[in-house]
C-alpha cells in the first residue's frame, strides 16, 4: 500500500540553498513526488500544523520560525515512506542527528533543523489535508517503477 507524507523544506533550508539537495535525496531514494509548492506559511497554517505542540515552551518560537521566510512544501509517495523519510531526516535536533542524515549532515542547530516530515499515517493525512488541496496532488506512474519496487 502506497503511503504519502508531507515534507517541508523549512525557511533555513531554503535560505541556505539546500532545497535541491533535500529534493535530490528523496528523488534518488526512489520516492515519487506527488505535489509541491514554494510558499509563505500563514500564522494560521503554522498554528494548525504545530497544534500538537501547543502549550509547550517552544510553540510560539516554532510558529515564528516556520513563518520567517518562504518554504518548499512537498508531498512524496512510496510504500513505507513515513518511516524511511524520518530516518533520512535524522533526529530532531541537528546536533544529535547522525551523519548521513539530512539534519546530521547539514544542521548543528536545535530548532533550525532544515526539514519537516510527518511522523505517522494519521499526522501525514492531517498535514497533507492542511497544506494541499486534492487538486494540487498528481497521480502518475514513473517509468522506472518496475526497477524500484519488488
Ligand atoms: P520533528 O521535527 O523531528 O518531528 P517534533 O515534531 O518533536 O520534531 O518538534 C517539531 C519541531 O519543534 C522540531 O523540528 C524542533 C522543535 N522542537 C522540538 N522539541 C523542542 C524543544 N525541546 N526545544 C526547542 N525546540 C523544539
Ligand atoms: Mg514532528
Amino acid at each position: 500500500m502506497s503511503e504519502r507524507t508531507l515534507i517541508v523544506v523549512k525557511p533555513d533550508g531554503v535560505q541556505r540553498g539546500l532545497a535541491g539537495e533535500i529534493i535530490s535525496r528523496f528523488e534518488r531514494k526512489g520516492f515519487k513526488l506527488a505535489g509541491s509548492k514554494f510558499m509563505r506559511v500563514s500564522e494560521e497554517l503554522a498554528r494548525k500544523h504545530y497544534q500538537v505542540h501547543e502549550g509547550k515552551y517552544f510553540y510560539d518560537r516554532l510558529v515564528r520560525y516556520i513563518c520567517s521566510g518562504p518554504v518548499l512544501a512537498m508531498v512524496w509517495e512510496a510504500e513505507g515512506i513515513i518511516a524511511m523519510s524520518r530516518k533520512m531526516m535524522g533526529a530532531t535536533f541537528g546536533y544529535d542527528a547522525e551523519p548521513g542524515t539530512i539534519r546530521g549532515d547539514y544542521s548543528c542547530s536545535k530548532g533550525n533543523n532544515l526539514v519537516h516530515g510527518s511522523d505517522s499515517v494519521e499526522s501525514a493525512e492531517f498535514e497533507i489535508g492542511l497544506w494541499f488541496d486534492e487538486g494540487e496532488l498528481v497521480s502518475w506512474e514513473p517509468a522506472n517503477e518496475h526497477w524500484l519496487r519488488g
